[in-house]
């Protein structure tokens, strides 16, 4: 049985926890391509020599030429810049947009067949733009946002009430940014609904930090935005449809008349496997919920406005 063939377009911090990650978890073998030259290289042949001590013969290595992507069986895309303090996901939009529209015509020439994860901001525009200049089926190019919003609630929720970060789901949905949308009545501890453990004061608060988490990470690094959070999501999804679990999990998918949005990426539940986005599942939102979520809708409109 041969072992997947993972391809990290992007090495830097993120990329670099996927490496790992992937690597030492015998996911696939992995290729990190990057333009800084040495820089995939340097990472790769640090992570093999260590791969001793983690007991694992996934191949690693690191290249700046597109032809050793070559059959990839998943892409997970990190190339761009990354936040400063003082600034907003979509203020990366104009420098990532290029660097998208390069990589999509590498991943498109060197592996056509692959399933694609975008992770880069401003996350709704970047999987667009990969979506629309690679050409690629919908299913096979799904963005990653939702699991690490669910993420950082589940956790707040988690540290609040003492509890078991295991124990709790969330699903947050909507574009990646401040206009996310946690579905409180969504959020269970062991299937409890929080409202029932929590006063709204408490979800409040709980939700606006999972809201702004990000730029909280930002302010406190100065240098970067969180990068081990954003990996691990990655390769929840990424091991979904590696071993075709079908996980249910809030990605960015591409929406053609579901939840009533027509040609967008936006945050939804959908179940992913060896088809990447095998389905997207509808859920009921009250009044509240769907003016949120609509409103979450036009943020992502108007940034893909700017690009088309
Ligand atoms: O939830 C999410 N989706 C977000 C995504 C969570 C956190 C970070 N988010 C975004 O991911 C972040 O705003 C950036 O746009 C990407 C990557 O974040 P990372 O922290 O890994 O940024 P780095 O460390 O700067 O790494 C980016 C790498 C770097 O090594 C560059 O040399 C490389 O991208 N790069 C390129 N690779 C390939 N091709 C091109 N053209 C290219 N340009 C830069």
């Amino acid at each position: 049985m041969t072992r997947n063939k993972v391809a990290l377009i992007g090495g830097g911090n993120i990329g670099g926890v996927l490496a790992e990650q992937i690597a030492f978890r015998e996911l696939g073998d992995v290729v990190i391509f990057d333009v800084v030259d040495g820089l995939p290289q340097g990472k790769a042949l640090d992570m093999a020599a260590g791969a001793p001590l983690a007991a694992a013969d996934a191949k690693i290595s690191g290249s700046n030429d597109y032809a050793d992507i070559a059959g990839a069986d998943l892409v997970i895309i990190t190339a761009g810049l990354a936040r400063k303090p003082g600034m907003s996901r979509d203020d990366l939009l104009s420098t990532n947009l290029k660097i998208m529209t390069q990589v999509a015509e590498g991943v498109r020439e060197h592996a056509p067949d692959a399933n694609v994860i975008v992770v880069s901001n401003p996350l709704d525009a970047m999987v667009y733009t990969f979506k629309r200049h690679s050409g690629f089926p919908k299913n096979r190019v799904v963005g990653m946002a939702g699991v690490l919003d669910s993420a950082r609630l589940r956790a707040f929720v988690a540290w609040e009430l003492g509890v078991s970060v295991q124990d709790v789901t969330a699903l947050v949905l909507g574009g990646h940014g401040d206009t996310m949308v946690p579905l409180v009545r969504y959020c269970t501890v062991a299937g409890i609904p929080i409202g029932q453990l929590l006063p709204q004061s408490k979800i409040d608060a709980i939700v606006k930090r999972t809201q702004g988490a990000g730029g909280e990470v930002v302010g406190l690094l100065k240098t970067g935005s969180a990068f081990v959070s954003p990996a691990f999501s990655a390769i929840e999804m990424a091991e979904s449809i590696l071993r075709d679990k079908k996980r249910v999990l809030a990605c960015a998918c591409m929406l053609e008349g579901e939840y009533g949005v027509d040609g967008l990426y936006v945050g939804v539940p959908c179940i992913l496997g060896a088809g990447g986005v095998e389905k997207v599942i509808e859920v009921e939102m009250n009044a509240d919920e769907r003016m949120l979520f609509d409103a979450s809708v036009q943020h992502v409109r108007t940034l893909v406005e700017q690009i088309s």
